[in-house]
This record gives C-alpha cells, sequence and structure tokens, in this order.
C-alpha cells in the first residue's frame, strides 16, 4: 500500500521557493506576487494514478501522471519549460525527477500526520512548503 497523498492540502510555510523561483529564471515581477501566495495543494489518488492541482489567487498548475511512467511536462504558468518527468515511490516518498534544460530539477513528497511536505529543488536550490491537511 503506497502512502496516501489524496486530499486538500492548505499551505502553512513556503521556506526558499524565491531562490527556486530564481534558478527557474523566473522574472522578477512574477516571484515578487509568487513568494507571498498561499498555495492549496488538492490531490485525487486512485491507485497508482494521480491527479494534482496547485491553486492560488494568481495562478493555477496542474499535473496528471502515473508512478514510474515517464511523461512530458509543460511547466505551463511556472517556467515554461517541457521536461521529461517520472515520479517514483521511495518507501512512502513520493521523488520526482525532472529531466530538462536545468540541473537537479524535481520535487520529493510526503506525509507527516496531517501535514503534506512538499520540497521542489532546482540546480543547487531547494524550497521546503509544509501543507496542512482540510478537513
Ligand atoms: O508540485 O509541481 O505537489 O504534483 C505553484 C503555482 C506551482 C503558483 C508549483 C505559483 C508546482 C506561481 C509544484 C508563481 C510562479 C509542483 C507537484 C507536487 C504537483
Amino acid at each position: 500500500m503506497p502512502a496516501d497523498h489524496s486530499g486538500t492540502w492548505e499551505m502553512v510555510s513556503n521556506d526558499k521557493f524565491d531562490d527556486v523561483m530564481k534558478a527557474m529564471d523566473i522574472d522578477f515581477a512574477t516571484r515578487k506576487i509568487g513568494v507571498h501566495l498561499k498555495q492549496t495543494k488538492v490531490i485525487v489518488q486512485n491507485g497508482d494514478r494521480f491527479e494534482t492541482k496547485t491553486l492560488s489567487t494568481f495562478r493555477n498548475y496542474e499535473v496528471n501522471f502515473t508512478i514510474g511512467e515517464e511523461f512530458e511536462e509543460h511547466t505551463k504558468g511556472l517556467d515554461n519549460r517541457v521536461v521529461k518527468t517520472l515520479v517514483t515511490w521511495d518507501g512512502d516518498k513520493m521523488v520526482c525527477v525532472q529531466k530538462g534544460e536545468k540541473q537537479n530539477r524535481g520535487w520529493n513528497q510526503w506525509v507527516e500526520g496531517d501535514q503534506l511536505h512538499l520540497e521542489i529543488f532546482c540546480e543547487n536550490k531547494v524550497c521546503h512548503q509544509v501543507f496542512k491537511k482540510k478537513i
């Protein structure tokens, strides 16, 4: 049984998101707004199939994937690149590798109690986001 990431999760902290946006070459104006957003993560999990939405007042980001199946991801509204994405399980941790122009790009996501943790990395920068499960 894989870990259960499903639910609606509300952001409680977002450490070094600006650094990661900068590493992705996201422009100053977008970063100024982006860094203050309270993101909401909506995850629907059906076995190995995931539908995810990251929502905010400024921009939404949607990505759907199946564990173990590489796909082409368009990071629309984020840094607008095309990457080859693969998500796998490392125990209860979800590990995502995004191959493309940027080195060491991807994210790790795991659940601790009623919190969802997400590390987003790009080049030598790491952002740590924490979300709390909405009841
Ligand atoms: O997360 O890929 O949870 O499956 C941020 C949008 C989206 C709002 C971040 C800010 C995407 C826009 C992170 C300002 C530029 C991501 C996955 C794991 C989704």
